[in-house]
Order: C-alpha cells, then structure tokens, then sequence
C-alpha cells in the first residue's frame, strides 16, 4: 500500500491508527477475534453440544497459527459435515436461478467445475483461494471466527478475505448468526470472482486503513448492507449479492419477498443505518450496480477523516 499525503499540515499523522502496509501484516490479527468467535456465544445452536464444541476447536486452532504464504491447511470433513453441507447446498441451487445475482450465476458453475463445489463435498478452502487468485487477485485466509470490523476491513485492502473453516451446527441449516464455511464458500467466494465486485470490495478496504473508529463503524455498516446483505437492481426485478443472503436459505427468499423494507443504496445514509446480526434483516438497500456502487463509496470516502489517501 502507497499512503499519499492529503493534508497541508502534518499534526494529524500521529493520530492515525495502525495499519498494515503488506499482506504479511495481517498475521498479527491471528489470534485477536470476537465473541462468537473462540468461544461460542451462549444462544448459538452449537453451544450445548460438546461434540460440536470439540470440532470447533480443533479447526480453529489451525487457523490461529496459519502464517501468511503457508498452504491452507487441508480439513477432513465427517459425514455428518457433509451432510449439513448437502442440506444448505441443494436448497440454495434450488433458489439461485430466481434470487441470486447474474454475477453469482455466472461464476457458480465454474466452481462446481473447478473447485470440487457440489452437494456431497465441502470444498477446500486451499482450491478455492487459488482459484479466485487467478480471477481478481483475492486470496482466502483462515480465520478462527468475527475479526474486529477495522481488521477485517483492513485485510480487503490486500484482497484478502478472512474465512471461518468450520461449519453451522446442524440443527439449523437454513440460518446461522455468523459466517461458517457453508457462508464463505457459497456466499462470499463466488462475487470474490467477479472484477467489479473485487474492486468494490477492495474500495472499502483501502478507505479502512487508518480511518478513524467512528469511520470504520461507517464502512463496516457500508460493509454489513452491501457486500453481507445487499440486493441490487437487475432487467427490472431484484436480486441478491450480499454474501448473507445467498448462505441463508431462509433468508434469501425473505429478503425478496414483500416483508423487508427496502432503499436505494446511498452510502450517506446506509452508513449510519442500525442493524441486528442475529435475526433475518428488516431492512435491505438496493444497489445500480457494482460498478455504481463503488463510484458511490469512493466519493463517500472522501468526506471521511483522513489526512491521507491510500493506493
Ligand atoms: N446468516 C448467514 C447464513 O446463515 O449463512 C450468515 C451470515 C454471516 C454474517
Ligand atoms: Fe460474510
């Protein structure tokens, strides 16, 4: 990363928060993660069962000592992962073709192709970084569980994305709170492929790097209703992009039926929206495009406070 002075005076850099500068700066947030993340937060589906637990643990703890540059460690998963998969999986494919964005479409069957996507594998995480590698650049990154917003925003700079390796408890296939692998993979790796949604995506991330916390909240909001929840205008009907949304069998069909509220995507406003992240959304914002909606953050970015600029 380039940082390009903005500011006529120099007083404000001491106040600028750190940053990571190169992909390999980002080993430092390996073991620095939030509630739902080590330790399962007391409502989850999975935490009264010692077995789920067990399992959890033993994927996390790979992800805690994954360095940057090394091969993503490769997960056996059991039977009855497999299965939880295969659920998610067949009731998604079967929405797809009416909820799910062009771009999703597109790039779905390339994974199944290419990637080992399908209903009685869960793919690895190691295939599938390699693969968006060669579409945009991005690259996948274990992680334990919810990084803070400024560290999880800081790592789209690099067009690296955090993703959790361990999968929901199987009590609950259609729906679950935080990001598993069913989420990362089907959800988020797919849009990762497409170049508008990559230099989306990079946009927050670059405007993250030494923002203010009052900012990061902004961006992360911006992050929440767009690249997790967002819906977006296509040949007159609406769709779904947002990663959250396209994981969820529940709440994909939801978010499209008359029950939620929704608004034009105006970073101005949808940035400082309130929103719960336990319960299906009552409020989703409607993007143009993505090309459009990263001409819209980029000219938000720049009413944040920041005496410097990033390349
Ligand atoms: N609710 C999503 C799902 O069930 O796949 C996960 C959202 C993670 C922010
Ligand atoms: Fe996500």
């Amino acid at each position: 990363v380039k940082v390009v002075s903005t500011s006529t005076t120099s007083a404000t850099t001491e106040q600028v928060p750190w940053f990571p500068r190169k992909k390999s700066d980002l080993d430092s947030f390996a073991d620095k993660v939030l509630e739902m993340g080590e330790e399962l937060d007391s409502d989850h589906p999975g935490a009264k069962d010692p077995v789920y637990r067990a399992r959890r643990s033993e994927i996390t703890r790979l992800a805690k000592i994954y360095r940057h540059g090394q091969p993503i460690p490769e997960i056996k998963y059991a039977p009855e992962e497999i299965s939880t998969w295969g659920t998610v999986f067949r009731n998604l494919t079967k929405l797809f073709p009416t909820h799910a964005c062009r771009e999703h479409q597109y790039v779905f069957p390339l994974l199944v192709q290419n990637c080992g996507y399908g209903e009685d594998n869960i793919p690895q995480l190691e295939t599938v970084s390699k693969f968006l590698k060669e579409c945009t650049g991005f690259t996948l990154r274990p992680v334990m569980g919810l990084l803070s917003s400024r560290d999880f925003l800081n790592s789209l700079a690099f067009r690296v994305f955090h993703s959790t390796q361990y999968i929901r408890h199987h009590s609950k296939p259609f729906y679950t709170p935080e990001p598993d692998v069913c989420h990362e993979l089907l959800g988020h790796a797919p849009l990762f492929c497409d170049p508008d949604f990559a230099e989306f995506s990079q946009e927050i991330g670059l405007s993250s790097l030494g923002a203010s916390d009052s900012d990061i909240e902004k961006l992360s909001t911006i992050y929440w209703f767009t690249v997790e929840f967002g819906l977006c205008r296509q040949e007159n009907e609406i769709r779904a992009y947002g990663a959250g949304l396209l994981s969820s069998f529940g709440e994909l069909e939801y978010a499209l039926s008359d029950k939620p509220q929704k608004l034009s995507f105006e970073p101005s406003k949808t940035a400082v929206q309130k929103y719960i992240v336990t319960e299906y959304q009552p409020i989703y914002f409607v993007a143009e495009s993505f090309k459009d909606a990263q001409q819209k953050v980029r000219e938000f970015a720049k009413t944040l406070n920041r005496p410097f600029s990033v390349r």
